[in-house]
Order: structure tokens, then C-alpha cells, then sequence
């Protein structure tokens, strides 16, 4: 399928998409990194690995201020979900983590959709976080398990598995995707997709990431990835998973207007707003606004997403 002719594929993506999913609406999302830098963890993509040298210093867990002023703002600026991102290995216990519950009440009572991206945590932590009314976890396989090894060599596969086995036992929606540009090939890919769409039910959400290559990580220098491979894994995703948010991720600052419209046609139907991932830029309110002008399509309004009222 992955392989078809893309006329074909992209054709089956649609048949998919349009069963399940407006085709003139995306999902915006709105991430904040609300730890910053000095994991433990050796992914290497990642500019936040205290293993690399790397322009990314090191902060404290945000106040709820920032927290509350930073979610405002993302609602104001037409998101429906807000995504925490921490730069740990596994979710702590004690303050900090009582202050992520804080955050994620914070979130929910702004009508907003919570979803955190914390690292490994245990069955108490995953049920204390449904508590506080956490929509979504994410948790990403990353890439195929042949290749993973060659990525991550700090936690394995199956630690990944077990991590997104609790959140799905808490009641959490799970968010689950990869990255392509690492240097993979194609199999290595289709059997990212494989996985995925293996998980049981699906994950509700699944973010589609291109590698953002950062100076002083060990993939800085890979070379650039063909744009009409993301397009060819978004509708491979999209046909696999029919009924799950499929989601432009990192990496659309290298990707033009077309390639974006191109994955789009593909069946993704969420991206990130805002100038800013975690660490690494993104293209802003301006040029999305152009965007989603030139290709008619708009930002979908709360009452679609999945549980932002809920
Ligand atoms: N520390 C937590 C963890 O790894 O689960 C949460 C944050 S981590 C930054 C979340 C995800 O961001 C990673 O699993 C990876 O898929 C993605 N990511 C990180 N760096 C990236 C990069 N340079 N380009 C694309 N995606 C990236
Ligand atoms: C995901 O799959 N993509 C988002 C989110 N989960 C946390 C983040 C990508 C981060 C890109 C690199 C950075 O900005 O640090
Ligand atoms: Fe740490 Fe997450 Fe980056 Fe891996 S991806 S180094 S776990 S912040």
C-alpha cells in the first residue's frame, strides 16, 4: 500500500478521511515545554538529551502562571488542545508532579483538550493523571522495532509498550506516532505504521513527525528527507487507522505550502500553531493563517474535537 502509486494511495487516503473526518478542517494544537532540557534519556534526535551539546539550556518546571497564561493564549489563538512536554525520563513522584495534576486542571477548566508528554510513568501515576481530567497521553514508538535500537539505547521497546499499556488501562486517550528522516528506509517505516496500527484499539491520535535536525544531536547531519515520504506515511497512517487524528508534526518549517497541502490530502487533520515546538521554531500564526487561506480550509472549532468539553 505504502508503495501504490501515489495517485492511488492518496485516493484510498481520502475514501478513508472522508468517512470519518471533515476534509476542510484541522485540529490546532498548542505545545508548551514546561521542563526544559538535561534528560537523562539518548535519543538521538533530541536537542533536550543531556547526553549532547546542544544550544538548549536546562530549566525549572514552569509556574502555573506561565502555565495558565501560555493555555490562554493557545485558546485565544484557535487551539482546542494543549500539549505539556517534559524533558524526563519517567514521570517523578512528589511535587512536581502534583504541580503537572495542578496544570492539567488548569488546562481542562479552560475548555481546552490536556494531553502530556512526561516519559515512562507507572499505574498509579497514569490513573492520577485521569483524575485530574487528562485527555491524552503521548508516548511515541518513534520509529520500527529493527531500527529503534539504533536511535534509543536508554529504554527499550517494550518499556515504550508498557507505558502506553497503563495509559490506555487509566482511561487515557493514547497519542502515539514516530518520526521519519532518521536515515530509515522504507520497511523500516511501514513497520512504524505496522505497530501502530497494532495497538488495540488504536491510539485516537497519532502524530506524524519529521525529523527536525538540530545542531550537536547525533542526526544533525542526516540527509533531508524526499517530502513525499511524510506524505506517503501520513496516508498509509490514515488508511490504517481511519478513525484517528493523524497529525503534522515537527518538522512542516522545511516542508512548503504544497508538500503541507499534499499531507493534508493525505489525511492529516491536525498541526501544531504557534512559532514554537518544544524547543525548535515552527512556522507561526502569519503563515498559517496564509495557509489555511490559500487552501480554504480553517481551524476546527471546539464542539468537533474529541472530548474538549467532556
Ligand atoms: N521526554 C518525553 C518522551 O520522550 O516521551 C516527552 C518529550 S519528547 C520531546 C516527545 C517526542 O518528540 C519524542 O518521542 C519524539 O518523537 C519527538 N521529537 C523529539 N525531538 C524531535 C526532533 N528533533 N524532531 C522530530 N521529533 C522530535
Ligand atoms: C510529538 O510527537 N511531537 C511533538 C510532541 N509529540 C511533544 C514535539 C516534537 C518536538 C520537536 C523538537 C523540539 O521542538 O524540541
Ligand atoms: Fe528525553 Fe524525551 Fe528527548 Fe528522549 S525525546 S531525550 S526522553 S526529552
Amino acid at each position: 500500500m505504502y508503495a501504490a502509486p501515489l495517485p492511488e494511495l492518496v485516493f484510498r487516503a481520502q475514501l478513508a478521511h472522508r468517512a470519518f473526518h471533515r476534509v476542510d478542517e484541522v485540529q490546532g494544537c498548542m505545545l508548551l515545554s514546561i521542563k526544559t532540557g538535561g534528560c537523562p534519556e539518548d535519543c538521538s534526535y533530541c536537542p533536550q538529551s543531556a547526553h549532547y551539546k546542544t544550544a538548549v539550556s536546562r530549566t525549572d518546571l514552569v509556574t502555573l502562571t506561565e502555565l495558565s497564561d501560555a493555555a490562554s493564549r493557545a485558546r485565544d489563538d484557535g487551539a482546542t488542545r494543549f500539549c505539556m512536554g517534559a524533558a524526563w525520563r519517567e514521570v517523578p513522584d512528589g511535587p512536581p508532579f502534583q504541580q503537572v495534576l495542578e496544570m492539567v486542571r488548569v488546562v481542562r477548566g479552560l475548555g481546552l483538550e490536556a494531553c502530556c508528554t512526561l516519559g515512562m510513568l507507572d499505574q498509579d501515576q497514569a490513573d492520577a493523571l485521569a483524575a485530574a481530567g487528562l485527555t491524552a497521553y503521548n508516548h511515541n514508538l518513534d520509529t520500527s522495532p529493527e531500527f529503534y535500537g539504533s536511535i534509543i539505547t536508554t529504554r527499550t521497546y517494550d518499556d515504550r509498550l508498557a507505558t502506553l499499556a497503563r495509559v490506555r488501562r487509566a482511561g487515557i486517550t493514547v497519542c502515539c506516532g514516530g518520526i521519519i528522516g532518521m536515515g530509515e528506509d522504507r520497511a523500516v517505516r511501514c513497520r512504524l505504521l505496522q505497530q501502530l496500527a497494532s495497538l488495540d484499539p488504536h491510539p485516537e491520535s497519532v502524530p506524524v513527525n519529521l525529523l527536525v535536525r538540530v545542531d550537536g544531536t547525533p542526526l544533525a547531519d542526516v540527509p533531508p528527507t524526499d517530502p513525499l515520504e511524510l506524505v506517503r506515511t501520513i496516508a498509509t497512517a490514515r488508511i490504517l487507522m481511519p478513525a484517528s487524528f493523524v497529525r503534522l508534526s515537527a518538522g512542516r518549517l522545511s516542508l512548503t505550502d504544497e508538500a503541507q497541502a499534499l499531507c493534508f490530502l493525505a489525511g492529516a487533520n491536525s498541526v501544531f500553531l504557534g512559532d514554537r515546538l518544544l524547543t525548535t521554531p515552527n512556522p507561526g500564526a502569519t503563515h498559517d493563517e496564509q495557509l489555511f487561506g490559500r487552501l480554504g480550509m480553517r481551524l476546527m472549532p471546539a464542539r468537533d474535537t474529541m472530548n474538549a468539553g467532556g
